[in-house]
């Protein structure tokens, strides 16, 4: 891509109305817009990393044996009766009338059109365990939407749901999501703390949230600091001892009834960026999702529901990664692997190399956002550390008369001047 045909806006100095890191830059390097309170455009970059998260969270979903579906944004307010969440959810719920007065609603979760799909079309244990996810917006009309798409009242969600013929069947594949939460936290670079949690109007008796520690974080995490040299990998004896530990959220802690001593008591902040919970026949019961079990009898699935803010991790991670020039993006889900930067367009020789290098880049599918633009070397700097691209490849007169390149990498900050076949070597196959 070329940056001169990119809608790629930048600008420079803070937003007033913007107070937290990544609220700021993510408006002054052009991922988002504000459309109104609490719901944003996603512009081109924006759009890229939100997509390269999902294909993350897809990608692990779907090794796990887990199922994509989409359920549509609206849905009817039936099924909310049936579930009796229809008057509880209040003020958050935003609710639509059709032409013909029929009341709709547009889904902040989806236990209940989830559990009307499964009753539909499963009757038999045979087809269990089956986790259901999709990757769909959601609207809660938060009364004080803010830190842009932290918490918006539009905003993108993983849910999973999980159904089950047994609570012990039902608690395997609560551990089984758990890891899939790991492994995706760790391909995205993001480090997560699994803490026990209270359940809300989801309901349940299990639940946990998955956090990234940062001092702008909503919530309050209190946990053992056995925790801390907890190196989670995923693996079952990684999660027994992880199950063990003694952790809360600020809701569930009580400092009266903790059951470790003060000392060995840490607390920290966190954004949440994933919640689940386990809550057995809640819906089933009162949604009538049966299926036969082993002896032939009609039995009530048990199940868990298994939230990512996917549009807020974007928010999260830079809030986990940036530094006083602007974003510092992880390979696994930045916008572009290198950002290419003509320090003088009108110099024939700087401006053939650097074409050289974005068709070679190119032609191997390397992710390339080319500056091309006649703009200053000064601004050009500042945006490419702006937007937080991981590989910067700085091509002036001096070095592109010698056939060499500029290599900085915006995490250390380190730079080399190396020529153009050493550049190919390193990130190039042929
Ligand atoms: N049905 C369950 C799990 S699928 C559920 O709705 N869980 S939740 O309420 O905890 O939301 C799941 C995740 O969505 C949260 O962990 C959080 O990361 C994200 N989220 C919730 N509310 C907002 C919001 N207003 N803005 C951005 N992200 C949000």
């Amino acid at each position: 891509m070329k940056w001169s045909k990119y809608f790629s806006p930048t600008i420079k100095e803070i937003p007033a109305d913007a107070q937290v890191a990544s609220h700021q830059l993510m408006l002054r390097a052009g991922l988002i817009a504000q459309e109104c309170a609490g719901i944003y455009y996603w512009l081109p970059q924006g759009l890229k990393v939100l997509r390269n998260i999902m294909r993350i969270v897809q990608e692990e979903q779907d090794k796990a044996g887990f199922n994509e579906i989409l359920i549509p944004t609206l849905q009817p307010t039936d099924l909310w009766q049936e579930s009796n969440r229809y008057d509880g959810y209040g003020k958050e719920m935003l609710r639509i009338k059709d032409r013909h007065d029929r009341e709709l609603i547009y889904g902040p979760t989806a236990e209940e059109a989830v559990t009307d799909i499964f009753r539909r079309y499963v009757k038999s244990y045979k087809d269990l365990p089956m986790v259901l996810y999709q990757i769909q917006w959601k609207f809660r009309d938060e009364i004080r939407p803010r830190f842009g798409v932290m918490r918006g009242r539009e905003f993108l969600m993983k849910d999973g749901y999980s159904f089950d013929i047994s609570e012990e069947a039902a608690r395997e594949t609560y551990r089984k999501v758990m890891k899939t939460y790991i492994a995706i936290f760790q391909r995205i670079g993001l480090q997560a703390m699994p803490v026990r949690a209270d359940t809300g109007p989801i309901g349940g008796d299990l639940s946990h949230e998955f956090l990234i520690v940062a001092e702008t974080g909503e919530s309050t995490i209190y946990y053992d600091k056995a925790f801390d040299d907890l190196k989670l990998d995923g693996s079952d004896d990684d999660l027994d001892k992880l199950m063990a530990i003694y952790s809360a959220t600020d809701e569930l802690h009580d400092a009266e009834s903790c059951s470790i001593p003060i000392e060995q008591l840490r607390y920290k902040k966190g954004i949440e960026i994933g919640h689940i919970f386990y809550f057995g026949d809640k819906y089933s019961k009162t949604m009538n999702a049966k299926v036969m079990d082993e002896s032939g009898k009609l039995s009530a699935v048990y199940s868990g529901s298994y939230g990512i803010g996917v549009s807020r991790m974007v928010a999260a991670i830079i809030e986990a990664s940036h530094d006083e020039h602007g974003i510092v993006w992880p390979e696994s889900v930045a916008p572009f692997q290198f950002g290419l930067l003509n320090l003088k367009i009108a110099h024939e020789q700087t401006t053939k190399l650097c074409e050289d290098i974005y068709a070679c880049f190119q032609k191997e599918n390397k992710t390339i956002l080319y500056d091309d633009r006649k703009e200053g070397a000064g601004a050009k700097f500042s945006d490419m550390d702006l937007i937080g691209l991981p590989w910067q490849i700085i091509v002036g007169p001096k070095n592109a008369e010698e056939n060499k390149v500029e290599l900085k990498n915006r995490k250390t900050g380190e730079r080399a001047v190396i020529s153009v076949e050493g550049l190919y070597e390193r990130f190039l196959q042929g």
